[in-house]
């Protein structure tokens, strides 16, 4: 499998460094199941009468009910409500939408069969779309449920979603205390047009700060901003922030080449099937090459002048040039997309820089250790 790696990095050297990492490595909003929520003042393009779309990503913690995002009292059909999409305790999504003003019973429910699971993440999405007549309730990008009829059974062409006074609340519709979302949300977005199913897909994994239609969108990377517009949220409760996905760790030391610089090796982006890395060099001798040493272990075997070897085996070795010149200045960096092949696998990884300056002709690099989930 390690094999399969290093011949996929190979592959995959050209590979275009993308980012859309939102599910499988990030930052979120993280909620406690009692008391905690955002709030967001109402506005107009957060309840749009003729076209909404709302998604979010979901990783319950535990299963209990919980609002995703909603915007109303809670009350009744009747009631100042605009919608709600939320998931049962039995861990059904359901999607409501009202319509038309206050009193009058008009509403389109929908309801999943199957649940999303606790402990890892789920992507939700709902559509109403009035022109077409049609309200649809997806999970991870796929279609589960869709309505062209309210629960009264009149057709829902035409209909307008219900201008509530309330504001938008994430993880919570007050002030019922059995809609508290217990688990993690990330990427939250209204938008005041309705998106269609390869629309939803194309971007459901990004994070959005501008596109047509959008009217916020909530990154929950360390705070409750809103990358779209103005609908900025306000933390209640104790409502927090998680780093989650899987991370690179550094070990071992390097050695030092001209100048004293001894070179730092580093993966940043989300290492998980189907995602993108990069592995930079720095404090390099600049004009140089470098040597990138992958394996499937840590290692610990002295090759003398300070110097110690970190991966065992060493299993590929690719030779990057270093940008710059001058003791120190050179650095280097490898893009690589972590293929599906490689889930399960352990990868190390460390950096020789070719360098005159030590008495092994080569600068060493601190190891890096990849766990690919
Ligand atoms: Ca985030
Ligand atoms: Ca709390």
């Amino acid at each position: 499998m390690t094999r399969a790696f290093a011949t996929t990095i190979v592959l995959l050297l050209t590979a275009e460094l993308c980012r859309g990492d939102v599910g499988s490595c990030g930052e979120a909003l993280a909620l406690d199941g009692n008391g905690d929520f955002v709030v967001v003042p109402g506005a107009p393009n957060l309840q749009n009468a003729t076209a909404i779309t709302l998604e979010a990503w979901i990783h319950p913690t535990s299963m209990q009910n919980g609002r995703i995002l909603s915007k109303g009292d809670g009350v009744r059909a009747t009631t100042d409500r605009s919608y709600d999409l939320t998931y049962r305790g039995n861990g059904t999504v359901e999607l409501w939408i009202f319509f038309g003003p206050q009193g009058q019973d008009k509403a389109v429910v929908l309801e999943t069969s199957e649940t999303i699971p606790v402990g890892s993440w789920t992507h939700v999405a709902a559509v109403f779309d009035s022109s077409a007549g049609l309200a649809v309730l997806y999970i991870n990008g796929v279609p589960k449920v869709t309505k062209s009829t309210s629960a009264d059974g009149g057709s829902l062409g035409g209909l307008q979603v219900r201008q509530s006074t309330r504001p938008v609340t994430i993880g919570h519709t007050p002030p019922w205390n059995t809609t508290f979302v217990h688990g993690w949300i990330d990427e939250a977005r209204i938008w005041s047009i309705a998106r269609s199913q390869a629309e939803i897909m194309q971007t459901m994994e990004k994070e959005l700060d501008n596109a047509p239609g959008l009217s916020a969108a909530w990154h929950f990377n360390g705070d409750g901003t809103d990358a779209a517009g103005a609908h900025d949220g306000a933390l209640q409760g104790h409502a927090g922030f998680v780093t989650y996905g899987p991370q690179a760790v550094s070990y071992g030391q390097g050695c030092p080449g001209s100048g004293g610089f001894v070179p730092d090796l580093q993966l940043s982006g989300c290492p998980a099937p189907g995602k993108s890395i990069e592995l930079t060099i720095t404090d390099g001798l600049g004009g140089a090459p470098a040597l990138l040493l992958v394996g499937q272990a840590q290692g610990s075997v002295d090759v003398g002048a300070g110097c110690t070897l970190l991966v065992v085996p060493v299993t590929l070795t690719l030779t990057l040039p270093l940008s710059g010149s001058g003791a120190g200045l050179g650095s280097a960096s490898l893009p690589i997309t972590v293929p599906s092949v490689a889930s399960g696998v352990t990868a190390t990884a460390q950096a020789f820089v070719i360098d005159p300056a030590n008495r092994i002709g080569a600068a060493g690099s601190n190891g890096v250790q990849l766990d690919i989930p």
